[in-house]
């Protein structure tokens, strides 16, 4: 937040709540690049301290909060907004109440959550739900609400397509990201725009949203009452900021389309074979990038980023169950070697 102050809402006055988020790697990759002919890069934003590209907002909006005088902040999470917020919210010392879909939060985000001292409730119902208590919440009660409809995360969140730039030293062809609640495409744009306006590159990438098909209300048109995703952090049925990306597709030449769970799946495992470890909803960008790659929509040599929202710690579950427990063995050289196909 540092870095970009002169480019964020902040003044003099701001005290600015920070754990060094941010300043996140975009790392080549060397297979994905073989596979869709293009020069794919990864925004892997699971380097930040809550291991979620939720931060880069949390930080603006709790420093935001501390500014205006807040004692207390709530926020409606599918588990990595409600471990920002409980982290910053810490780091500030001020009150936080956190509202989850009950039974479809990642057990290392409720960890989070938990462990930095939030309140948390789990109600009957989906993130949809949770965001409506919220917004009421707000309403009616001094509480700040730290959503991505409070327009501080969204300011915060735009540093992303700062740093792509920055690291680039022009704009990416195609930019490529999951949607769920879809604040962070409409922060990645608003970014991308900025970056136009102040001469820094000429035009924005094509921007591509992917939604995951049994929670794709942008892309059917409709709110969907029931979301349903193995993608836990994305399965939101009513998106916040449902026009706006819809604008950022519309504007830069992109889209928003959906991938299936078996995509998404498929992706994980492979990024995951290539040393980065990622949850299910940021592997929808993968899913997303060889989907485009493979209805021929993909430029050969074309330079796209990929964003990696959040970290494959925080759902250690799935990495779990897709593999065989490892064999126990006793204090012996020459099993342990015939055990992991070492040869003499
Ligand atoms: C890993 O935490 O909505 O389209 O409540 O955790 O800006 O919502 C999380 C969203 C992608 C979608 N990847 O971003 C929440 C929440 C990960 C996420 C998204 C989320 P938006």
């Amino acid at each position: 937040m540092e870095e970009y102050r002169d480019r964020l809402p902040m003044s003099e006055a701001t005290p600015v709540v920070t754990l060094r988020e941010g300043g996140t790697p975009l790392i080549f990759s060397e297979r994905l690049s073989e596979r869709t002919g293009a020069e794919v890069w990864l925004k892997y934003e699971g380097t930040n301290p809550t291991g979620s590209f939720k931060d880069r907002g949390m930080s603006l909006a709790i420093s935001k909060a501390v500014e205006e005088g807040a004692r207390a902040v709530i926020c409606a999470s599918t588990g990595n907004t409600s471990a920002s917020a409980a982290a910053y919210a810490a780091k500030a010392a001020l009150t936080c109440g956190v509202i989850v879909p009950r039974g479809k939060t990642a057990s290392g985000k409720l960890a989070q959550a938990l462990v930095h001292g939030a309140t948390v409730l789990q109600v009957d119902g989906s993130f949809d739900a949770a965001l409506r208590i919220c917004r009421s919440l707000h309403e009616r009660y001094p509480v700040e609400l730290v959503n991505s409809v409070n327009p501080y995360r969204i300011e915060g969140q735009k540093t992303g397509a700062f740093e792509v730039v920055d690291f680039l030293g022009r704009a990416p062809d195609v930019h490529v990201m999951p949607v769920g609640n879809a604040g962070n495409i409409t922060a990645y744009w608003q970014g991308y725009q900025e970056e136009v306006a102040a001469g820094r590159i000429r035009r924005g990438p094509v921007m591509r949203g992917y939604q995951a098909a049994g929670a794709a209300p942008i892309v059917r048109g409709e709110v969907v009452a029931e979301p349903s995703t193995i993608a836990t952090a994305i399965r939101i049925g009513h998106p916040a900021s449902w026009q706006p990306a819809l604008a950022a597709a519309r504007d830069s030449g992109g889209s928003i389309r959906s991938v299936t769970d078996r995509q998404i799946l498929q992706a994980y495992r492979r990024l995951a074979r290539e040393g980065v470890f990622v949850e299910m909803a940021s592997a929808a960008s993968i899913a997303g990038l060889l989907d485009l790659s493979d209805a021929g929509e993909l430029a050969k040599g074309a330079r796209v980023v990929c964003v990696l929202t959040g970290h494959g710690l925080k759902e250690p579950d799935w990495a779990i169950s897709g593999a065989s427990q490892p064999p126990i063995i006793r204090d012996d050289t020459a099993v342990a070697a015939q055990m992991l196909g070492i040869e003499p």
